[in-house]
């Protein structure tokens, strides 16, 4: 990843005053020692780039400025280099200190929004002292979002790297493919969609049509059939499908039928991948065999229309999970918009396919949970999980399924 090339990573632009700790705010969000720190205003002369993986953003450039505010003919030169960052940022954050928000700070967000970038404002050193609720006010009545960290402490950080999530163009967040980069061209999938009363009338549901969709882009084939027919599917064959991909809820029977050797997952899972951030929710998903009587658990549902959705989060998972546990958990089932800011009463989330989330959304989610020490799941790799065919399931990514493996063993 470190080899993407700089054009294609997501610029991320820190401006300020002198001395406000946009240095230390790079350091302390890359974890790395990039940039000079110390008292004297004034540290950070040139645009100090720092590249990185930054989940689940992706490839980023952290760019690092000297203070706005720099004087003398010097500082004038510094501040044109500014400047040139200022115009070339994907993403801004304007970081101010405990001094607060003045006609500087102004001017900087004036200068990107004229270039159309997002800013968000950062209010540094807040172990000093706290913003004022009456800039706050003021600038939210801006439209602007701020925040309030501390470098020195790493108080909020990790809300900082959500928010500069939220503010990245979504379509400048990496978006994993749902299932061209499994099944090559010229190679074969058999689907597995099962036809009962919860299927919508005359149609598919999106995911299935958007793997059907996925697998004729990459120049692959697949077959469609429903779990009853599955093994005679796999029999007329003259060799195996390359992967096998089935609803959650006949993942049990499909596993059955399907020979160990070949591959196979679900499409909630491969929606997991999509949408979310497969490799946490995997981890996420090994808390339930922790889960013990007394746990309280949260099933989250980003809409209320989903077909079966209230089957399945409602009734089913929480049956599956009480089986599992032996009883004795408490399952709390919420639907947008009511989920909770505060997930810590949880020993784990378990949200729905998020079908009609943004990926950011989700993305943002799953922050939320981490912050908070919170694991979470989904439903598709839950219910894998509770049948027992997880390790099965998450065969084909390996990332995945190795964090699982090592959260499970603690
Ligand atoms: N108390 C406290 N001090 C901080 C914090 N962040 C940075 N500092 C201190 O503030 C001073 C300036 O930090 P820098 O990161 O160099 O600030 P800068 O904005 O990069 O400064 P210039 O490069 O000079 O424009 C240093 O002494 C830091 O240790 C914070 O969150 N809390
Ligand atoms: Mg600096």
């Amino acid at each position: 990843m470190l080899e993407t090339p700089a054009g294609l990573r997501l610029h991320i632009g820190v401006f300020g005053r002198r001395n406000v700790g946009k240095s230390s705010l790079v350091n302390a969000l890359t974890g790395q020692s990039v940039s000079i720190v110390s008292d004297t205003p004034g540290t950070t002369t040139d645009p100090v780039s720092k590249a990185l993986e930054m989940a689940p953003v992706g490839p980023v450039v952290f760019v690092d400025t000297a203070g706005f505010d720099d004087v003398g003919d010097l500082g004038t030169l510094r501040r044109q280099r500014t400047e040139a960052v200022l115009e070339r940022v994907d993403v801004a954050l304007l970081v101010c200190g405990p001094e607060g928000y003045g006609a500087d700070d102004a001017a900087i967000v004036a200068a990107l929004r004229a270039h159309d970038t997002p800013v968000l404002v950062v209010f540094n050193k807040s172990d000093l002292a706290a913003p004022s609720a009456t800039v706050l006010e003021l600038l939210a009545g801006e439209g602007l979002e701020t925040i309030a960290v501390s470098a020195a402490t790493g108080s909020n950080i990790g809300l900082l790297r959500e928010a500069i999530t939220r503010l990245v163009p979504d379509e400048r967040l990496e978006e994993p493919r749902l299932v061209g980069d499994l099944v090559p061209a010229g190679d074969l999938a058999v689907l597995v969609v099962p036809i009962d009363l919860g299927a919508p009338k005359g149609r598919l549901i999106l995911p299935q049509v958007q793997v059907i969709r996925e697998i004729l882009d990459s120049d692959a084939m697949c077959m469609v059939v429903k779990e009853r027919e599955l093994r005679d599917a796999l029999a007329r064959l003259d060799r195996p499908p390359r992967l096998v991909i089935c609803d959650s809820q006949v993942v049990l029977k499909a596993a059955a039928d399907t020979p160990p050797e070949v591959p196979l997952t679900t499409f909630s899972i491969l929606m997991a991948r999509f949408k979310g951030d497969l490799v946490k929710l995997a981890r996420g998903a090994a808390a339930i065999h922790a889960l013990k009587a007394g746990d309280r658990v949260l099933i989250a549902e980003s809409c209320t229309h989903c077909p079966l959705a209230d089957d399945i989060g409602r009734v089913k998972i929480p049956r599956w999970l009480r089986q599992f546990v032996g009883g004795g958990i408490e399952v709390d089932v919420v639907a947008e918009p009511d989920l909770p800011q505060d997930l810590t009463p949880y020993a784990i989330v378990i949200h729905c396919g998020a079908c009609m989330l943004t990926r950011k959304h989700m993305l943002a989610r799953l922050y939320r949970a981490e912050r908070q020490g919170v694991p979470m799941t989904n439903y598709g790799v839950a219910i894998s999980l509770l049948q027992g065919v997880l390790p099965r399931a998450l065969g084909c990514f390996p990332g995945a399924r190795a964090a699982y493996e090592a959260a499970r063993r603690g």
